[in-house]
């Protein structure tokens, strides 16, 4: 077996960590002999054992024999963090060669990992997959290199471009996507830290924003609403989950946590800012029109997925248009789903 492939295996188990790990990154790691693959592990979720440690706990107590190979998706931590850092655990198991995907930027590491194992004489091999072991990690990678969560939009539209119809019928909101698409969505919810609406899309859809269709972590919900108009009713005030609301003026909503933003401040530096400081790596956003807009006015946004039914609604308010081809469309029941990147993906890119 070779390094590519000893290190796809890497990204497969840290993918079991998808929104339990959060903010800390997905990171798995295999332990290898020849052509044989002694044990496994992942980083499981946020506080416990990093992937390393935990793949030569399950490889016990035995010997580590010399000339295996540890791999591991992300470069090994030397700080001591809420876990021990996982260097010295390598190097006093004996570990005598590791294989790295990508370097972790967080500050306390970013090279620190790897020059440190080298100085203990291990044999250090960098960059196997890294384009890949980065675009596992894009959530954490951005927040810490770019200083803001990493930005999803997404939207459902109809098949002639609209993402309601008007005039809206009298039982409420219009289905665009399938159930199957509405599983896949949920999915998606769980993966992310939080997931943010505009005023107009709680006054009008009354949503939950939670996570139902799958087994998973709702995330935090976050409603934009300046001038207060959401009714304090709404489904995401009732305190099911954690909630944050960016307000101009306090309101008396008992289960919601409140952020006050100054009439000259721009929402959505904020709203990032905050979230930043919450340590929350992604934020995916599920609408209105106007919030979706302005995120890309401001060119913020990494992702965009667009899903697009089969109904026709003949008038409405018009999908956003977005500026690049998509990366690749999926089928999802009777919807097809669009998936634009910022920065080129690698193949096969994992879309979620
Ligand atoms: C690794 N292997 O599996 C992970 C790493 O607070 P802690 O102790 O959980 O440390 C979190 C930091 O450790 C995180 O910011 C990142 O730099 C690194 N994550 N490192 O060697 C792992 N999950
Ligand atoms: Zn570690």
């Amino acid at each position: 077996m070779d390094h590519a492939h000893l290190m796809q295996r890497c990204l497969q188990l840290a993918r079991n960590g998808a929104g339990m790990v959060a903010p800390n990154p997905m990171v798995g790691a295999v332990l290898v002999q020849g052509d044989r693959i002694l044990s496994e592990g992942w980083h499981r979720a946020h506080g416990s054992a990093h992937a390393e440690v935990n793949c030569l706990h399950a490889w016990g107590d035995q010997p580590i024999p010399a000339d295996a190979i540890l791999y591991v998706s992300l470069e090994p931590c030397s700080h001591t963090g809420l876990t021990p850092p996982c260097t010295e655990h390598l190097i006093a198991r004996g570990v005598k060669t590791v294989a790295i995907g990508c370097t972790d930027p967080d500050p306390r590491v970013s090279g620190r990992g790897i020059a440190r194992l080298r100085e203990a004489g291990i044999a250090v091999i960098t960059d196997v997959q890294r384009d890949e072991c980065r675009w596992v990690n894009r959530r954490f990678i951005t927040s810490i290199e770019q200083q803001r969560p990493y930005i999803i939009l997404k939207w459902a539209r109809s098949s002639d471009g609209f993402l309601d119809c008007h005039p809206r019928g009298t039982r409420g909101v219009q289905r665009i996507s399938s159930f199957a698409t509405d599983v896949l969505a949920h999915r998606w919810r769980s993966e992310e830290q939080a997931i943010l609406v505009g005023s107009r899309t709680v006054l009008n859809d009354n949503p939950r924003l939670d996570v139902r269709h799958v087994a998973g972590r709702s995330p935090l919900r976050v409603i934009l609403d300046r001038s207060g108009i959401t009714p304090a009713a709404s489904h995401v005030y009732d305190g099911s989950t954690p909630t944050l609301l960016i307000t101009g003026k306090k309101r008396a909503l008992p289960n919601v946590e409140q952020a006050l933003i100054k009439d000259e401040i721009d929402p959505l530096d904020f709203l990032l800012a905050e979230l930043q400081r919450r340590k929350v790596r992604s934020l995916l956003v599920e609408g209105g029109r106007e919030l979706l807009g302005r995120f890309m006015e401001k060119d913020l946004w990494d992702e965009v997925r667009e899903i697009v039914g089969e109904p026709l609604f003949l008038q409405g308010t018009p999908a956003p248009r977005h500026t690049r081809q998509p990366l690749r469309t999926l089928a999802s029941g009777s919807d097809r789903i669009h998936l634009c990147t910022r920065t080129s993906a690698p193949e096969p890119a994992w879309p979620w």
